[in-house]
């Protein structure tokens, strides 16, 4: 049975709404986590009405993909159908995350013998040349032609009793609009790019991308990179779709310059945050995850380098590996100055900087890991000899006679007192501690920093720097914790993009209630700027990469930081709880709107 959509009355024509992407039900990268968290405010609204379409990889499906067997009479149920008896292998069912929405992958292999008449089709209706692409096109082709016999079946099957808005996100999902607009198919179409495969190369390799960026021209780039195919089929699915839109201003500006299409609609990113009842809640989160951050830090450093941990803060800041794009290069920089600047001010506070991305490695560095072990072994020890106390304690003390407290080291055995001793021995050392957590496999622009500038673990250093060059699972064994547990345990999340169309990072930190730091050329920061003229107030500092330098934005930056390692306990906890209130304001029932524009401005201009 279908739930009726619960905003829809009797009179009105029905509407469905399915968006498609790569990363539905395939997690890549950011545009997962705009999907999966904005399932549950699209089902509110949409009910059954809403589903989505992705490709269909048989391990992420076997985890997050539950089939429906028995193919029910709903529009969806009958296209599925008719798909299947037309040979291709589609799987239809639920996706296993909140909202539980009804979901379709295309097993895109099964058409995968007609690729290359897919790819002459293109050229021949489109101009799009595929010569010497990437595996990666291919497999999108095959996807997008599914997807377009998908619509296509659908469309005839309703019959135009049903109004249906497809939502394609990126590039990778949207190669069916340009054959969907030529053969007149009743869909409204929208297209939402979350980058520019064009900008993603320009702002990598061109300096001052920015101030350029009305000046390239985009098929001899293009060619240039080897991307003629991808930029192709972005730059159709932009000029084709009935509303074009992006996910910030900064990503527009690209869109204007590189696909030729000022964007219709900006849609922000949002995040399904979930608040405490209670403020405390949050801080207490915080604690208990720094603690265990802690332990960490105490086997990494403690060995060779004690420090007071209670004047000790933790920075860090994550992505996938993109040294100047993500700003890992102005961060180092801005690392190195802190660390001189709080020498020379003889500031009585470590800070220590987490850099948590995915590089190639060995395995981890069993240096790093036999210390970590070595922790766990002191602090089982010493539980042992706190129960050992305790007991014999409580024996003293009830059986005492006099009112003098023992002496507790009579309560400690030979063996325990040995194996203490012996553990701490062994494990001390003068070596200094490792930058990076991990072998890897080469050196990278971080390591190079480092060693040139010699932020290395030195004794005296304030800044001390740990380089974990993998995402943080909670099977991990330096931490064991989560990622959305390790976030909480931190003092400041430090993400000065250079490329960044919205960035979730920072988003992240404000869900947890952690103070972030972000820049003008993210359009997440981008964004912030515009809606809350007192973002600092509210524990979120934007560094201006838009008119500095990289040594003016590197020396903003380090103020910044210095400025927070000044604060006091307790103004860092009113900051905490300050970053925490404003998280609502990206809840996707706030931002939901922005997309319900769009599907509706698609329905106009398709009419
Ligand atoms: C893109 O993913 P990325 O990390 O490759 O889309 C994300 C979701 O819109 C966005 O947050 C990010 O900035 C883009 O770069």
């Amino acid at each position: 049975m279908e739930i009726q959509n619960p905003l829809q009355s009797a009179t009105q024509k029905q509407k469905i709404l399915i968006e498609i992407a790569w990363e539905t039900c395939n997690q890549v990268g950011g545009i997962y986590t705009v999907i999966r968290t904005k399932v549950p405010s699209m089902v509110e609204k949409w009910g059954d009405d809403y589903f989505l379409l992705g490709p269909y990889f048989p391990q992420t499906a076997s985890a997050e993909f539950e089939p429906i067997h028995d193919l029910d009479d709903s529009v969806l149920g009958k296209t599925v159908q008719k798909m299947r008896s037309m040979g291709y292998a589609v799987h239809y069912g639920y996706w296993l995350v909140t909202g539980k929405p009804r979901i379709v992958l295309f097993d895109f292999w099964s058409i995968y013998n007609n690729i290359n008449a897919l790819k002459a089709g293109l050229w021949e209706r489109h101009q799009v040349s595929t010569l010497n692409t990437e595996e990666l096109v291919s497999h999108v082709i095959a996807f997008g032609e599914m997807v377009r016999v998908f619509l296509t079946e659908l469309a005839k099957e309703q019959q135009n009793k049903i109004d249906i808005v497809a939502h394609f996100h990126e590039w990778m999902a949207a190669s069916a609009i340009p054959d969907l607009r030529k053969d007149q198919i009743k869909v409204a179409t929208v297209f939402t790019t979350h980058a520019t495969m064009l900008g993603r190369y320009l702002a990598g390799n061109v300096p001052n991308f920015y101030d350029k960026i009305d000046t390239f021209d985009w098929l001899k780039e293009a060619r240039h990179y080897g991307i003629e195919a991808q930029a192709t089929l972005e730059r159709l699915a932009a000029l084709q779709a009935h509303v074009t839109t992006t996910v910030s201003d900064v990503t527009a500006k690209e869109c204007e310059f590189l696909l030729g299409k000022v964007p219709d609609l900006i849609l922000p990113n949002g995040l399904n945050i979930t608040r405490f009842s209670a403020m405390h809640e949050h801080q207490n989160l915080h604690t208990k995850y720094k603690d265990r951050i802690n332990e960490f830090v105490m086997g990494h450093f403690f060995q060779s380098q004690p420090f007071n941990l209670e004047k000790t803060l933790y920075f860090f800041t994550s992505g996938r590996y993109e040294y100047s794009n993500k700003g890992y290069d102005l961060t180092l920089e801005a690392l190195a100055r802190l660390n001189w600047k709080m020498k020379q001010a003889k500031i009585d506070k470590t800070v220590v900087m987490f850099f948590i991305t995915k590089q190639p490695y060995h395995s981890i560095d069993p240096e790093v890991l036999h210390s970590r072990a070595v922790m766990d072994e002191i602090r089982e020890t010493c539980n042992s000899i706190e129960k050992q106390v305790g007991e014999q304690l409580f024996k003293a003390s009830a059986s005492s006679s006099d009112l003098q407290m023992p002496d507790l080291n009579n309560f400690v055995d030979e063996y325990w007192r040995l194996r203490l001793r012996r553990t701490i021995q062994t494990w001390k050392n003068n070596k200094r501690p490792k930058v990076v957590t991990h072998l890897l496999k080469q050196n990278d622009g971080i390591t190079d920093f480092v060693q040139k500038s010699n932020l290395m673990n030195n004794p005296e250093d304030k800044v001390k720097i740990v380089y974990h060059p993998d995402f943080i699972v909670s099977t991990n064994p330096l931490f064991g914790l989560d990622y959305g547990q390790f976030v909480r345990g931190c003092n400041l999340g430090v993400f000065p993009s250079y490329y960044e169309p919205w960035g979730y990072t920072p988003l992240e930190c404000i869900a947890r209630g952690v103070p972030t730091i972000t820049s003008d050329l993210s359009g997440f920061g981008d964004y912030m700027m515009q809606i809350m003229r007192d973002y600092e107030h509210w524990g979120v500092m934007v560094v201006n990469r838009k008119t500095q330098d990289f040594y003016k934005a590197a020396e903003q930056l380090s103020e910044m930081l210095l400025k927070f390692v000044k604060q006091s306990l307790r103004e860092r906890i009113t900051q905490r709880n300050r970053v925490e209130s404003i998280s609502d304001t990206f809840d996707w029932s706030n931002l939901r709107t922005y997309y319900d524009t769009s599907h509706d401005l698609a329905l106009k201009r398709r009419k």
